[in-house]
């Protein structure tokens, strides 16, 4: 009885402590970056309670956004959107915390800036869908896929960020 209580709350508590470590591939696009942008759209994930796993200064060649961007390829603005994303360095990161996916979403807003919320960072800091500014995974598996894409696995930093019990309730 009493190793079946201890076993239950040990499997609620790595349940939780799973959850917690869901993961997100953020980047800061050409024009983030040209607009001096990159310290505003770290702040909000940072400030936000998220844990910084990886992070760097690239200037991504059109192969490596083929491959990102594989699910548009053949669409009427896939040519234009590979031709504005290498025009210049972008910022990848990946970022961790509980429903990081859908919350990273929430905080970008919707994909076409003219109907992101104020208060969002498109919402806040863009006019345009062709230079929207910022990407974030749209599902636990893009990110999955997405963060093997931009990170070998030894740039992904194992740390214990200090204000974790002030975030989390467990
Ligand atoms: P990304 O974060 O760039 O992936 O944007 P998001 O996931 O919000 O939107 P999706 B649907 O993935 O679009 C990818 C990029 O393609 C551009 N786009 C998309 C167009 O220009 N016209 C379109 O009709 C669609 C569907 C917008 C996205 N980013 N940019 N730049
Ligand atoms: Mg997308």
């Amino acid at each position: 009885m009493v190793i079946c209580t201890v076993l239950s709350l040990f499997s609620l508590f790595s349940k939780a402590m799973a959850a917690n470590k869901e993961r997100t591939f953020i980047m800061v696009k050409p024009d983030g970056v040209q607009r001096n942008l990159v310290g505003e759209i770290i702040k909000r994930f940072e400030a936000k309670g998220f844990k910084l796993v990886a992070m760097k200064f690239v200037l991504p060649t059109e192969d490596l956004l083929k491959k990102h961007y594989a699910e548009h390829i053949g669409r009427p603005f896939f040519a234009g959107l590979v031709k504005y994303m290498s025009s210049g360095p972008v910022v990848a990161m990946v970022w961790e915390g509980l429903n990081v996916v859908k919350t990273g979403r929430f905080m970008m807003g919707t994909t076409n800036p003219a109907d992101s919320a104020p208060g969002t960072i498109r919402g806040d800091f863009c006019i345009q869908v062709g230079r929207n500014i910022i990407h974030g995974s749209d599902s636990v598996e893009s990110a999955q896929k997405e963060i093997g894409l931009w990170f070998d696995s030894k740039e992904l930093v194992a740390w214990q960020p200090a204000t974790q019990a002030w975030i989390y309730e467990d």
